[in-house]
C-alpha cells in the first residue's frame, strides 16, 4: 500500500514511482531504483539531468538522473589484470535490476521511500549483503545507499550515487568545495591538483580523493548544493562532445547541459559480519 503522496505510472517499458508532496515532486524508476527527477516546490527548478535519448526499456542503464553503482564503481577490478575482460558490467549490476518498494511513509518533513533490489548476488561479487536505498523527498532530496553484511565473512565493495545535474552550459559553470588531489581517468589516472576556479573546457573524468561534505555547482545566479557523507571520493564527469556523439543514449550536444558530481566509495569499503555502511547524497 503506497502512502498518499505516492503513485505509480508506466513510462515506455518501466514503472515510475511519482512522489508529490507539499515540498517537492520527484520520480523514481523502479528499474534500478533510479532517481529521474526532483523539483522542489520552492523554485520548481529540476535538479537532475535526464538524457532526451535515454533508453527506458528496462534493459539498458538509464542515462541521467542518479544511477546506483554497486558493488563496484566503473570497471570491475579484474580489468586491471585482464583489460579485455567483458564479463562484468560497468558500475556493477544493481542499476539494471528491478527494485521493490519496501515501504513508503509520508511525514511532516516529507516522504520517505525504501527500496531493495531483486538480489545482491551476482558474478564478480562474493559477499552476502543486504542493500537498500532510502529516499527522502522533502525540501531537499536525500538518498541513502545502505549496505549491510549479512554473511559470516568480511566483504569489500565500492559504490556511488552517480548523479547527473542539470546546468545551463558546461562551459560557464564552476564547482566550489572540492580540494586536494584527483586522479584523472583521461590521463591514465595520473594525479593532479584540483584547479581553482574549477571550470570545464574538455572531457573531464576525475576521481577526487576528497571527503568534502558540501560541493556547490555555480551556474550564474543558480547554486545547486550537493551534500555528501560516508564517501571516500567525489567523482566529476563530463563526456564532452566526442563521447556524447559515441553514446547511443545521449544527444550529440547533451554534454552541454549536464555535469556529474558523484558521491562515491572508489577506494573500497570493508564490512565485518553484521556491519552496515551508509553512503549519503543530499541535493539542495
Ligand atoms: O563516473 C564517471 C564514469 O566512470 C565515466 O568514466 C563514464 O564511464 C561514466 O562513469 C558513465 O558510465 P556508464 O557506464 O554509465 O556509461
Amino acid at each position: 500500500m503506497l502512502s498518499p503522496a505516492c503513485s505509480i505510472s508506466i513510462r515506455d517499458n518501466i514503472q515510475v514511482l511519482h512522489i508529490d508532496n507539499a515540498f517537492a515532486s520527484a520520480q523514481v524508476a523502479l528499474f534500478g531504483a533510479h532517481m529521474l527527477s526532483f523539483q522542489p516546490k520552492s523554485d520548481l527548478r529540476e535538479r537532475f539531468w535526464l538524457s532526451k535519448a535515454a533508453k527506458l526499456d528496462g534493459v539498458q542503464a538509464i542515462r541521467g538522473g542518479v544511477p546506483l553503482c554497486w558493488p563496484w564503481f566503473g570497471d570491475h577490478q579484474i580489468k586491471q589484470i585482464e583489460p579485455d575482460n567483458k564479463d562484468f558490467p560497468s558500475h556493477g549490476y544493481v542499476r539494471t535490476q528491478l527494485w521493490n518498494i519496501v515501504k513508503t511513509l509520508d511525514t511532516p518533513k516529507g516522504t520517505e521511500v525504501t527500496l531493495s533490489p531483486t538480489t545482491t548476488q551476482g558474478a564478480g561479487f562474493k559477499g552476502e549483503a543486504q542493500l537498500q536505498l532510502i529516499i527522502t523527498i522533502g525540501q531537499h532530496c536525500s538518498m541513502q545507499l545502505v549496505t549491510s553484511n549479512v554473511g559470516s565473512a568480511h566483504l569489500e565493495y565500492r559504490c556511488a550515487l552517480h548523479s547527473y545535474f542539470a546546468i545551463s552550459d558546461i562551459r560557464t559553470i564552476s564547482l566550489q568545495g572540492i580540494t586536494g588531489d584527483y586522479r584523472d581517468k583521461t590521463q591514465d589516472m595520473q594525479t593532479f591538483k584540483t584547479p581553482s576556479p574549477y571550470k570545464f573546457n574538455a572531457e573531464t573524468d576525475r576521481v577526487h580523493l576528497c571527503q568534502a561534505s558540501n560541493v556547490t555547482i555555480v551556474d550564474k545566479q543558480l547554486h545547486t548544493v550537493i551534500g555528501s557523507n560516508g564517501h571516500d571520493s567525489l567523482v566529476v564527469w563530463n563526456p564532452w562532445q566526442d563521447k556524447s556523439i559515441s553514446m547511443n543514449d545521449m544527444e550529440d550536444e547533451g554534454y552541454l547541459t549536464m555535469v556529474c558530481v558523484e558521491t562515491a566509495i572508489t577506494q573500497g569499503e570493508i564490512l565485518a559480519p553484521g556491519q552496515s555502511h551508509v553512503l549519503t547524497q543530499i541535493v539542495y
